[in-house]
């Protein structure tokens, strides 16, 4: 299938907080290449009140229409979320489909998704957000035919009613309620064996499922990619000493990481909440380490994790200089120095563990 040629629509809002266009930029820009898609042009809006016809302004949309008539671009991706209303005026006026930020990290989860449960989990967001977008007509059919956004429930699917949906979204929430009680049997099993579990948590591309195989040998899935983990993977660590671990890779967080998601992916997300600890992987090379690791603070506590016990390992220091890396544990002064790739500081990480796994 031939790459999406993506036009970038950069909002900036007036809001205090809000993050730096470029930063913003650098993001959406990996997350589309993430989809396989190519950033062909990028336009950046100050939008203070957003219209709720379209969003952005008139003179905006003309500009839009401009850079995809000269870059050849076929579709549209926002940094932010749109109406249902919002996005069909724009397709409408921009000639071109129009893909909003969830509905991109819905993409990225849909090609990622491998097994049962994920692709699961995934569907299930998919679906939530299709629902109210799928009113009306034009929307479904101009959907058809791949490229991101396209990766609906399916074609087949989309052609049945929003009852269907309603009725497939409540199966799919009834087999997600026997995956949550089926893993927290197995955590239990694991538990009264006397393992002890870890869950490697972080910003998506810490370095979480290369520190998950440096420490245990596993083969798990790893690539310069946002979110290429969709699936936890649990393996044991055993050195003969008493009490081996569990270590689980999880999803990666990202900042304003869809809430729909973070509710399709609870059953997944347990994990982490049910573990005797947490570890918290920074990419301490990313210049966003601090927002990183903020951002993971903010989920963790969305799901309930606040009162975990959680240790911070810096990753990646094997890109720092002796001088970057006094910063940064200055910054984190409690943090383990490690590079999962090159396997340092894997002794120090383990004996933080064992020493604050809860007893
Ligand atoms: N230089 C360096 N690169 C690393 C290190 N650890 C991981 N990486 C690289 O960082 C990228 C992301 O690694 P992953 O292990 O897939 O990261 P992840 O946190 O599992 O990412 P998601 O599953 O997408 O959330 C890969 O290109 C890794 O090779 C490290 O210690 N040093
Ligand atoms: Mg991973």
């Amino acid at each position: 299938m031939p790459r999406d040629k993506v036009c970038l629509v950069i909002i900036k809002t007036g809001a205090r907080n809000s993050p730096d266009p470029r930063d913003v930029l650098e993001e959406m820009t990996k997350l589309t290449e993430s989809a396989q898609g190519i950033v062909a042009a990028s336009v950046t809006a100050n939008v203070s009140h957003p219209s709720p016809s379209h969003f952005i302004r008139k003179g905006k949309i003309g500009e839009l229409c401009e850079a995809i008539a000269s870059t050849g671009a076929n579709v549209l991706i926002f940094s932010v979320d749109l109406t249902p209303v919002q996005a069909r005026n724009l397709e409408a006026d921009c000639g071109v489909r129009v893909v909003d930020r969830t509905g991109l990290i819905l993409d990225i989860f849909a090609r990622r998704a491998v097994s049962s449960d994920g692709k699961l989990q995934v569907e299930l967001a998919q679906m939530q957000y299709l629902l109210p977008r799928l009113v009306g007509q034009g929307v479904i059919m101009s959907r058809l035919g791949g490229g991101i956004g396209t990766r609906g429930p399916g074609e087949q699917k989309l052609e049945v009613d929003r009852r269907k949906i309603r009725r497939r979204i409540e199966y799919i929430q009834e087999q997600l309620e026997k995956l949550r009680t089926h893993r927290a049997q197995i955590r239990m099993g694991r538990r009264q064996k006397g393992l002890k579990q870890v869950a490697i948590v972080g910003y998506t591309n810490a370095g979480k499922s290369t520190l998950l195989n440096a420490l245990t040998g596993a083969n798990a899935y790893v690539e310069n990619r946002l979110f290429a983990t969709l699936d936890p993977k649990t393996r044991i660590y055993n050195d003969g000493t008493e009490p081996s671990i569990l270590f689980t890779d999880t999803v990666g967080f990202i900042r304003d990481l869809p809430h729909g998601l973070v509710k399709a992916f609870h059953a997944t997300l347990e994990e982490a909440l049910d573990a005797d600890l947490i570890l918290v992987l920074v990419d301490a090379a990313s210049e966003h380490a601090i927002l990183h690791k903020y951002v993971v603070d903010e989920v963790l506590k969305e799901l309930g994790a606040e009162a975990k016990t959680k240790i911070l390992a810096l990753n990646k220091t094997d890109l720092l200089g002796d001088a970057e890396k006094v910063r940064i544990q200055d910054v984190f002064p409690e943090a383990v120095l490690v590079s999962a790739m090159q396997k340092q500081g894997m002794k120090d990480l383990i004996a933080r563990i064992r020493q604050s796994l809860p007893a």
